[in-house]
């Protein structure tokens, strides 16, 4: 399957809330045609602001356009909702050595974080990288277990310590590991609980000192990991992780299991801050690479 199609799959019951209501009204075109496409792009979670304004883009653009067809007028909205993205660039992880890239994972517990990280290094080791996964979130030791399994599924080596031991320092022996064996990438997975956001805060802003410490010359990606299932709960989750690390990128995950994947579309209004991956099932491979277009229209198009 390819990768379009595969993002389609992913988005499937996003598509079903959203594709055949809009082909309906467009279809239909009555008085309350704004009104519908609005009710039905905030039902798919693209939040009410977003929502708002995509409609009066495309009222403004329909009164400018007169002879405009139903057609056009649809690919206009299509156009519309993609143009919310535009602020991505794309994902350069291309790591050149001896500078391994670091990628750094948070987000709240159990968004997807450990799983990603996974998921990451299947991606890269595909691409025919060196990859190397750190298990900094010593809070628990499923938690280290469980990236372990990662790693041996995946033949990727995990740098851990024991339980409880300081994130930070398991951040050091990663990347130091990474160096020292000349490798491509190093993937770092981190606790999403801790006491209080003081504790977290401090916790990432050490982790991110020592790599920088440590791999000055690193390209560093500051990954954050939402879960797509939460809906407009996200917004608020992005809005206080901006507060205590510097997030560089966006991981959408369960976008499989939800038919409010409109969320990424109200994120990006958000920040300017790209989405870098959409999780779209738990295997290896169910990581894809996010495309605007591609995602919008996934979304739109029954067909
Ligand atoms: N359907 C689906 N499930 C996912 C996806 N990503 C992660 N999961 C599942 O979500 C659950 C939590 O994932 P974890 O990777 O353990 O989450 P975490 O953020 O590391 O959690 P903590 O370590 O507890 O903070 C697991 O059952 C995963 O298999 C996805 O894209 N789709
Ligand atoms: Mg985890």
């Amino acid at each position: 399957m390819g990768i379009l199609d595969r993002i389609r799959e992913g988005l499937q019951r996003t598509r079903d809330k959203v594709a055949q209501s809009i082909e309906a009204v467009f279809h239909r075109r009555d008085s309350r045609f704004y009104q519908e496409i609005e009710e039905i792009l905030i039902s798919a979670d693209v939040g009410p602001v977003v929502s708002k304004e995509i409609v009066a883009e495309l009222q403004t653009w329909e009164k400018a356009h007169p002879g405009a067809t139903s057609t056009e007028s649809f690919a206009h909205l299509e156009t519309a909702l993609a143009k919310v993205f535009s602020e991505i660039t794309s994902w350069e992880a291309s790591p050149s050595r001896p500078a391994p890239l670091v990628i750094l994972l948070v987000g709240v517990n159990g968004v997807g974080k450990t799983t990603t990280a996974g998921k990451l290094a299947s991606r890269f080791k595909e691409e025919g990288k060196s990859v190397i996964l750190g298990a900094a979130d010593t809070f628990r030791a499923a938690a280290i277990e469980q990236l372990r399994k990662w790693g041996e599924r995946l033949d990727v080596p995990v740098v851990h310590q024991k339980p409880g031991a300081d994130p930070a320092s398991v951040a050091f022996d990663t990347v130091r590991a990474a160096r020292a064996r000349g490798l491509d990438v190093a993937i770092i997975d981190t606790a999403g609980r801790l006491q209080n956001k003081q504790n977290l805060m401090s916790e990432l802003k050490k982790i991110g000192s020592i790599i920088g410490r440590e791999a000055p010359d690193s390209p560093v990606e500051v990954l954050l990991v939402l879960d797509a299932t939460i809906g407009q709960n996200a917004l608020s989750q992005l809005d206080e992780f901006m507060k205590i690390a510097p997030v560089s990128g966006l991981i959408l995950t369960k976008l499989d299991g939800t038919s409010r994947g409109g969320v990424v579309i109200a994120l990006a209004r958000r920040h300017p801050i790209p989405v870098r991956f959409i999780g779209v099932g738990e295997k290896a491979d169910d990581l894809l690479p996010f495309d605007p277009a591609a995602f919008v229209r996934s979304i739109l198009h029954t067909h």
